[in-house]
């Protein structure tokens, strides 16, 4: 390597820590020196075979984007990375960053983002590593790359020029290769190659009435090369398709309060027949018919429940997986179908040995989180195409046809999730506590008309390699009727955020079109006694319901 490689020294920072999915803090934060390039060091350190390896990098396009990526070629080439593989425009959905790393045999990758959280200078930023075969680090590796970032003392910069990224081709820094890439290619024969686009095209092309919202986040190129140029939707139908770096100022979070218009538009108006909407980074989906919102329990039950009309699946699926918050929609599907059903802690990285190991094929976060193997990330459009498979599969029925016919198979688990945001870390622990402290007391005792029949908190041991995750969530459960789950979250970049689930199935046929708040009230007040939630926050509602 050239003399233009340099050692710097620096001091640790003790909040190198990730959360559920990789490492998130404000803008500001990983705007300090040597921030960034410590918590980059620390991963070239601790994951061997980096000397002569491919690597694949890209974001979501947020601000700060552009320079994190710069930065990590520099240091790449100065660690003796071979070949990066980056986005036009330093631009990668988290999904089509998974694909490529499997494409091209990647070593891992860096996936710049923080999801759905604003961006912009007083926004958030974030960082994924990424391992070979496209997968998030494991929480045995991201714990190794923490221990590193308490000790380091020096990074590694090769001083070059910014390599230019608006453009298609290769360029060379030090004796690294740079290959700008356009991955919308790569992405859309990718599905392509999964589902069947001549029924999907000739859906599109009838009277059907079709939307997608990439909410000036990272799906936009995606979607216009999906839907618009392979399937012939009109071009009107991708909406704020141009990603900007502080997402238009808005909030890419599908779900109906942040994706309200489209939803107005499609459940109050009923002037779309199908209408979905993606996430800062691609990853989250929401899907709304004409005059129905899916809940994403119910999406991933759906779609499990047809896998054989995606062409892929057309034998059946071995498995499928759900986080633990996520509703037991998912289990009802398996258990009449008779496939293997698996229960994970919360955040995509636990889906993936299951996934390598061929034991499921689909899998799914209440979070707006739908994918399969594919990919080793969720991916929004994946889960757009896979209802729009199902619809050209089912043509004539509607989407509305489609969940009541599940929902009179398998009953309807009514869901919601309640967050409560910038609390203080002492003020969640206590409700954390005040449950914890009672789990032992609960089984047996009946409230609302319900017995809890288990109550505990969720450890994991993964079926593959053995290890085990401890402490994921506090889990109330009343047989098979209804369930309470409390957690905090891992992805806040401040204060604390506790999320309270409830999820409650009914299955007498005039119970399946009940308001979802109508029927999880009570249980959603036994939730709030039993947590002492009201008590213990001072907050008398949720932050956001979803
Ligand atoms: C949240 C979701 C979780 C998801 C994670 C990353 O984590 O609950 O299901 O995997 O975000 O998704 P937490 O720890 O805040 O509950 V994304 O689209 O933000 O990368
Ligand atoms: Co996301």
């Amino acid at each position: 390597m050239s003399a233009a490689v340099r050692t710097i020294t620096t001091t640790p920072f003790d909040d190198q820590r990730v959360g559920t999915a990789g490492l998130r803090k404000k803008v500001r934060v990983f705007q300090q020196t040597h921030y960034l390039e410590n918590f980059v060091q620390a991963v070239f350190d601790t994951h061997p075979g980096f000397e002569g390896s491919t690597l694949v990098v890209g974001g979501d396009g947020r601000y700060h984007n552009d320079t994190a990526i710069q930065t990590i070629l520099a240091m790449a080439a100065a660690n003796g990375v071979a070949k990066i593989i980056v986005g036009k425009g330093g631009i990668l959905s988290t999904p089509a960053a998974s694909h490529l790393i499997r494409k091209y045999d990647a070593h891992g990758g860096f996936i710049l983002s923080a999801s759905h959280n604003p961006a912009g200078p007083d926004g958030d930023f974030g960082i994924k590593f990424s391992i070979h075969g496209g997968g998030q680090a494991s929480s045995a590796l991201t714990d190794a790359i923490y221990a590193r970032s308490q000790e380091i003392d020096r990074y590694r910069l090769l001083d070059a020029a910014p390599v230019p990224l608006d453009d298609v081709g290769a360029a060379t820094l030090g004796d690294m290769t740079v290959d700008v890439i356009d991955s919308t290619e790569d992405y859309a024969d990718l599905m392509e190659s999964l589902f069947d686009f001549d029924a999907i095209r000739a859906l599109l092309a009838s009277d059907f009435r079709f939307a997608f919202d990439a909410m000036h986040a990272v799906t936009g190129p995606y979607a216009t090369r999906l839907f618009v140029e392979r399937l012939g939707a009109s071009p009107d139908s991708v909406r704020n398709a141009e990603p900007l770096p502080d997402f238009g100022g808005g909030h890419p979070d599908p779900n109906l309060v942040y994706a309200a218009d489209l939803a107005d538009e499609a459940i109050n108006q009923q002037a779309l027949d199908f209408a979905a909407a993606s996430d800062g980074d691609g990853d989250r989906n929401m899907i709304l018919g004409r005059g129905v919102f899916v809940s994403p329990g119910d999406s991933l039950a759906v779609i499990a429940a047809n896998a054989s009309t995606i062409p892929v699946y057309a034998d059946g699926i071995p498995g499928a997986a759900r986080s633990m918050p996520t509703s037991r929609a998912l289990d009802a599907v398996a258990a009449q179908q008779g496939f293997d059903a698996y229960e994970t802690p919360t955040g995509w990285k636990f889906f993936c040995n299951l996934l390598d190991a061929g034991r499921i094929a689909i899998c799914g976060e209440e979070s707006f989180g739908t994918g399969s193997d594919h990919v080793r990330e969720k991916d929004g459009l994946w889960a757009v195409l896979a209802w729009l498979n199902l619809l050209a599969a089912r043509r004539g029925e509607s989407l509305a046809e489609i969940l009541l016919a599940h929902w009179k198979t398998y009953g309807r688990h009514y869901y919601e999730r309640h967050d409560y945001e910038d609390l203080s870390a002492e003020q969640a622990d206590a409700v954390m506590q005040s449950l914890r402290a009672q789990l032992a007391e609960l089984p047996g005792r009946t409230l609302n008309d319900l017995t809890i029949t288990a109550a505990d908190e969720f450890g994991y041991t993964d079926p593959i390699d053995g290890s085990s995750a401890d402490g994921q969530g506090l889990r109330v459960i009343f047989g098979d009727a209804a369930r309470i789950v409390l957690r905090k979250s891992g992805t806040g970049t401040s204060g604390a955020t506790l999320r309270l689930y409830l999820e409650e199935l009914r299955s007498d046929e005039w119970e399946l079109r009940l308001p979802t708040h109508e029927v999880l009230g009570p249980l959603s007040a036994v939730a709030d006694s039993l947590c002492q939630l009201r008590e213990q926050t001072g907050r008398d509602k949720p932050s956001l319901v979803t």
